[in-house]
């Protein structure tokens, strides 16, 4: 993409409204407006973000052989009557009437459509496990929405259930999100550690939260810092294994790490001291295990092997994706701006043209944009005419994880250099190199 040709609407001045620096980023960086209290327009390079964090979560989630689906955004209440959560749910709910006077609402989640959809469809263990998922809108009437994407009254989330045909199988179900959201995490640079959670209006008694650490973050968090360095790195799961991916779940839950609502000081007091450590989280995520709640409400029964009816067991599970996009921010960002982990940059690389109109900086800039196409990789390619401090500036605050720097003098000597964001180390090399580099790292990614 050409930066001249590109919508990348930068701002100068710090937006008064933005108390966090990731809302206050997203919003200098021309990646979101605000359209209503908590509901944003997404402009193209947000939106860019937010299509690479959809693509890892669903690739995650194929991997784990979750199926996808698109639900719809409207639901009739009639359904939600059916569970008893039409009354329950409360304010946070947007009700709608249709021109017949139907009642609607734009739904929070969708344990009530996916239980009508399984029973409609499935009624034999022949045909579990099942877990199917979307990324989906969800409307919220969040109290206090803010925090930009943080916290907002519209949002994008991924939630998937899971139907099973007893217990022990649900709770692998529960295992396999687990380990496929630390895969998921890992992959767009965060640690988020899962902890023991209280349920609310979803349900059920088996939850956990994963939570990215940041001081912004809405939730008061204590945990043994030991899990922290915990990873999974590139080894192989295969989801289909119980006891392999309950092992993974053991390795990841069982230092201490719970928010407030499950805090236990008693516990917590066992954690070695040098260990214990109370700080601030953001929930990027939420697994459930509710057993019958929803099956038994709505008739969603299977026959078992032995002939027997029995109503289906499930769970659901969630990412907030677009309330990823400030996370990340949060956990990866400095004083001149945000620095995307190379999993969900909008853009693998920018080149910035020091002198826009010399014919060899302008020549090299092409065949660099070229090159670097052809390797399947979309550079930002700074092509206006502006000052070089104005071109580093916007670099830097858009956050690419790389920058090819092109200038006559460099050219001389038949060189470019190239930046790491992250580090602000420079090393000057070959164009051709610049390109191979680029290439080597995003082969990894
Ligand atoms: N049905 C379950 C699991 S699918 C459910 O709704 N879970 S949830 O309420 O925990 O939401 C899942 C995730 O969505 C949360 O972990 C959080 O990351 C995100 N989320 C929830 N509310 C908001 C909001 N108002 N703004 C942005 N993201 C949100």
């Amino acid at each position: 993409m050409r930066l001249s040709r590109y919508f990348l609407p930068v701002l100068k001045e710090n937006p008064a409204e933005a108390q966090i620096v990731s809302h206050r980023y997203m919003l200098r960086a021309g990646m979101i407006k605000q359209q209503a209290a908590g509901i944003y327009s997404w402009l193209p390079l947000g939106l860019k973000v937010l299509r690479r964090i959809e693509a890892i979560v669903n690739e995650e989630q194929e991997r784990a052989g979750h199926i996808p689906l698109l639900m719809p955004t409207l639901q009739p209440a009639d359904l939600w009557r059916e569970s008893g959560r039409y009354d329950d749910y409360g304010q946070e709910m947007l009700r709608i009437k249709d021109r017949q006077d139907r009642e609607m609402l734009y739904g929070p989640t969708n344990e009530e459509m996916i239980t009508d959809i399984f029973r409609s469809h499935v009624s034999s263990y022949k045909d579990l496990p099942l877990t199917l998922y979307h990324i989906q809108w969800k409307f919220r009437d969040e109290m206090r929405p803010r925090f930009g994407v943080m916290r907002g009254r519209e949002f994008l989330m991924k939630d998937g259930y899971n139907f099973d045909v007893d217990k022990a199988a649900a709770l692998h179900a529960y295992n396999r999100h687990m380990v496929s959201y630390l895969r998921t995490y890992e992959r767009m640079g965060l640690t988020a550690i899962p902890m023991r959670a209280a349920s609310g209006p979803i349900g059920g008694d088996n939850t956990h939260e994963f939570l990215v650490l940041a001081q912004t973050g809405e939730s008061e968090v204590f945990y043994d810092d030991r899990v922290t360095s915990l990873t999974l790195g590139q080894r192989e799961i295969d989801y289909d294994d119980r006891t392999q991916v309950a092992d993974v779940c053991k390795e990841f839950t069982t230092l201490y790490a719970r928010t407030d609502e499950t805090h236990d000081q008693a516990v917590f007091d066992q954690v070695p001291e040098a260990h214990r450590k109370v700080g601030r989280g953001i929930e990027v995520g939420q697994i459930f295990y509710f057993g019958t709640k929803y099956s038994d409400a709505m008739g969603a029964e299977v026959t078992t092997a032995e002939g027997t009816k029995v109503p289906v067991e499930m769970g659901s599970h969630g990412i907030g994706v677009s309330r990823l996009l400030g996370a990340i921010i949060e956990a990866s960002h400095d004083d001149k701006g945000i620095i995307w982990p190379e999993g969900v940059t909008p853009f693998p690389v920018g080149i910035v043209n020091l002198k826009q109109g010399d014919s060899a900086a302008d020549a090299a800039c092409e065949g660099l944009y070229k090159a670097l196409a052809a390797k399947g990789l979309e550079a930002l390619y700074d092509d206006r005419d502006e000052r070089a401090g104005a071109k580093f500036a916007t670099m830097d605050l858009i956050g690419l994880p790389w920058r090819i720097t092109v200038g006559p003098r460099g050219l001389a000597n038949g060189v470019v250099e190239l930046t790491s964001r992250r580090t602000g180390v420079s090393e000057e090399m070959s164009p051709e190199s610049a390109v191979d580099r680029i290439a080597q790292i995003y082969a990894g990614v």
